[in-house]
């Protein structure tokens, strides 16, 4: 699949899940095209859905493999991609580490995936759900992982696009986007402070809290934490050039934004 088609597809996708994003685009972007810095996408640690099945995809498409990183307490593994074209998005994909969590979440996990033909394709990755679940099932996955809560309830799909503030006119910094957004009113992710990194580390990182988003569920329609925009501004190394990887530390808080109440998380 080309590239342009792919981030359209996702986007379009994306902005369903994540209302707050047009909006967003207005208030940063006047109506101009906005750079994105990277999207992100989840994923489970399956031979079929992993980071090793999705590589392909994303070679076909122009990337080369970037960093890894791992996130021990949430029990995730995450690499980057970075595409031969410096204006393509760079991809941050996650794994849900299955066989860290209990058998009962791991039942419930290949369940789901039991009713699903798993292709790495990058078609896949803005298909969405693939699997019945219940509200109930939804919050029993929950009580273990958000994060495996989230993948559940929403399938394959972008879960943020990040706007590359270094390419964004009229705004320097990610304290001075923050302050536009909430001038307007959106709530930001608060875990681990507004801005996540620093110079030191060449990455700052801001994100807002995920929209609520009313999804389909066996039993019924339930109003769910969906999907968010996050903003990146990235510093000079050594050399000269923009640092291109990311900070677990930071990244570890940002994957909080679609925590109900990460608001006032500390
Ligand atoms: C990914 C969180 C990490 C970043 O920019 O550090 C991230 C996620 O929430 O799926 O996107
Ligand atoms: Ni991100």
């Amino acid at each position: 699949m080309n590239v342009e088609h792919f981030f359209s597809a996702l986007w379009a996708d994306y902005l369903k899940h994540a209302p707050s994003a047009g909006r967003i685009h207005q208030v940063l972007g006047g109506g101009q095209p906005i750079v994105n810095d990277h999207i992100a996408l989840r994923s489970f640690n399956t031979p079929q859905l992993g980071l090793d099945a999705m590589e392909p995809v994303f070679v076909a498409m122009g990337y080369r493999r970037g960093g890894e990183y791992v996130f021990k307490a949430k029990k995730l593994k995450a690499r980057h991609y970075e595409h031969a074209d410096p204006h393509v998005p760079k991809i941050f994909i996650s794994e849900l580490l299955l066989e860290q969590f209990s058998a009962s979440l791991q039942q419930q996990v290949a369940r789901q995936l039991r009713q699903m033909d798993a292709t790495a394709e990058a078609a896949l990755l803005y298909s969405g759900r693939h699997w019945r679940l219940s509200h109930a099932d939804y919050q029993g996955l929950l009580a273990e992982s958000e994060y495996a809560a989230w993948l559940s309830a929403f399938g394959f799909r972008a879960n943020h696009f990040t706007v590359s503030i270094n390419q964004l006119a009229g705004y320097d910094s990610v304290a001075q986007v923050n302050a536009a957004l909430k001038r307007e009113g959106f709530a930001l992710n608060s875990a681990g402070g507004e801005i996540k990194g620093s110079p030191a580390v060449m990455l700052e990182q801001s994100s807002t809290l995920a929209d609520r988003v009313a999804v389909e569920f066996d039993d019924g329609e339930f109003a769910i934490p969906a999907c968010f925009y996050e903003f990146a501004y990235r510093y000079p190394q050594a050399d000269g050039s923009l640092y291109q990887g990311f900070v677990e530390a930071s990244a570890d808080k940002i994957f909080e934004s679609t925590h109900a109440g990460a608001d006032k998380a500390g």
